[in-house]
């Protein structure tokens, strides 16, 4: 078990951060405004990459996806188009295209024609503006199909329209999206998905193969400079959403490849030692500092099947292109009695028992040490987001999750810290448990050898 922040230090570098950074931001604050004081607090500066996607930065993607370099969309069309009687023979009568960072839809049309037998569509998308273009242009092309749009966070709690309800549901995540999770996140979106679209479900995910570091590059560094632009969006959307003062000019784009961890990562470079201000908050940025933007991470088709089945899914079809290879996975939820070892872990927790080896012990002075659990080791399956939220001036924006299974007692039980602040940043993707709310949190001395 790692201990963290059992020395003094790290709690006196946390209210070094509290006097050097004041804590104007109040709970009318949008989500934006503390995600961005949040990432450009911390050590390595980071934002989510989610926040590319106002109105401007939807229209940048898709300016993209039509340069020559960006090959993952135009790749992705051509195989659903190829094996779109295929995949529609998989869709069931009067099922529910339920669709996770819908965009413009345009892939969607290639299943919609091939497979006349669904009854509704449901895009889900943060950016609303994309959200409601794509299903104006949808309800005009398709006019018997009912689209019921959603917008909001996919990482988030999702509630499906009452048009979905009782009806077997078809999962669609094109575009590779899932490559700018963690594999954390992945983990969590896949198990609350297979949640979301219950046992019958079929759920079709666009994912992007690992191959040359040439190919992968170019796609992230067009020519053109889109994609530089679109990297950019996120310091123009800071300034015009939150009275930021970027110089949009004093930032390179950077695109790399890293080989070790299998993604494209993208930065944005300071060029010179520069104070930002954005969002009543001041931020200092040394020549050379990196912001990190964006994570891409590229798949084998066991890394996939892997990722998947520790979620509760089993792959039951994959389509891949010919080079530069992109695939298309089927997806079915596990059955119980065909579980792969990852799952069966899973599935004990459905007892409510969790085991984990690397849980982090925090002890901030004064309170009781607070045991924080890797998300990975919880089915997250289990536990419902609430609206309740809580700030902590060292730790950040708390967000709480219930245990149904538990009843009332169980109520906001559960906490994360989505984004914590750099002193803390090592409890990022870990929950922690009220110990009065859940039946027992016990501690087991690792044995020396097996
Ligand atoms: N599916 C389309 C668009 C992919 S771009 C395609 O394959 O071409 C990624 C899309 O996901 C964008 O439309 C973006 O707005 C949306 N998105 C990104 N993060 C999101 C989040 N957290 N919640 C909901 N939508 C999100
Ligand atoms: C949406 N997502 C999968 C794209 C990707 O390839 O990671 C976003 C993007 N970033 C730069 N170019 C495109």
């Amino acid at each position: 078990m790692q201990t963290l922040g059992s020395n003094a230090s790290s709690f006196n570098q946390a209210e070094g951060w509290k006097r050097t950074v004041s804590s104007e931001l109040t709970a009318a604050d949008s989500d934006f405004a503390v995600d961005v004081v949040a990432g450009l607090s911390a050590r390595e500066k980071t934002l989510p990459p989610k926040y590319f996607y106002d109105a401007a930065g939807s229209e940048l993607f898709e300016a993209i996806g039509r340069t020559p370099e960006y090959y993952p969309t135009r790749v992705e069309t051509a195989l659903l188009q190829q094996f779109a009687s295929e995949i529609a023979t998989g869709i069931p009568e009067g099922a529910i295209l339920v669709e996770f960072g819908s965009g413009a839809s345009d892939k969607t049309r290639v299943i919609l024609d091939a497979a006349p037998q669904i009854a509704a569509y449901v895009p889900i998308d943060i950016s609303e503006d994309a959200l409601a273009k794509a299903a104006a242009a949808l309800s005009r092309d398709y006019p018997k199909l009912p689209v019921v749009p959603v917008a909001g966070d996919f990482t988030g709690a999702i509630r499906l329209p009452a048009a979905a309800h009782g009806r077997v549901k078809v999962g669609f995540f094109p575009g590779s999206t899932i490559g700018n999770f963690t594999e954390a996140e992945a983990l969590r979106f896949l198990r609350s998905v297979r949640h979301l679209l219950g046992d019958n479900s079929v759920l079709l995910v666009g994912a992007d193969l690992v191959k040359d570091e040439a190919t992968l590059v170019a796609a992230y560094n067009d020519v053109e400079g889109i994609t530089a632009r679109f990297n950019k969006n996120l310091l123009a959307r800071i300034n015009r959403e939150l009275g930021g003062d970027f110089d949009l000019d004093a930032f390179d784009h950077l695109a790399v490849w890293n080989a070790e961890l299998t993604r494209i990562e993208m930065h944005l470079v300071s060029r010179a030692d520069q104070i930002v201000n954005a969002a009543k908050h001041t931020f200092a940025f040394k020549a050379g500092e990196r912001l990190h933007t964006e994570d891409s991470h590229k798949f084998t088709t066991e890394s996939f099947a892997d990722l998947a089945a520790q979620a509760g899914w089993s792959m039951s079809r994959e389509w891949i292109s010919a080079a530069p290879q992109f695939a298309i996975f089927s997806l079915a939820p596990q059955r119980s009695d065909s579980l792969p070892s990852t799952a069966r872990r899973t599935r004990t927790m459905e007892t409510k028992s969790i085991d984990t080896r690397s849980a982090l012990t925090l002890r901030e002075g004064g309170y009781a040490a607070v045991q924080y659990i890797p998300q990975k080791d919880v089915d997250m399956t289990l536990l419902k987001r609430t609206d309740h939220h809580t700030y902590c001036p060292y730790k950040g924006d708390c967000a709480y999750y219930s245990i149904p299974l538990g009843g009332d007692r169980s109520v906001n039980a559960v906490w994360t810290y989505e984004a914590p602040y750099a002193a803390v940043a090592a409890i990022k993707d870990h929950v922690a448990f009220y110990p009065d709310r859940v039946d027992a949190i016990e501690e087991q001395k690792e044995s020396k050898k097996r």
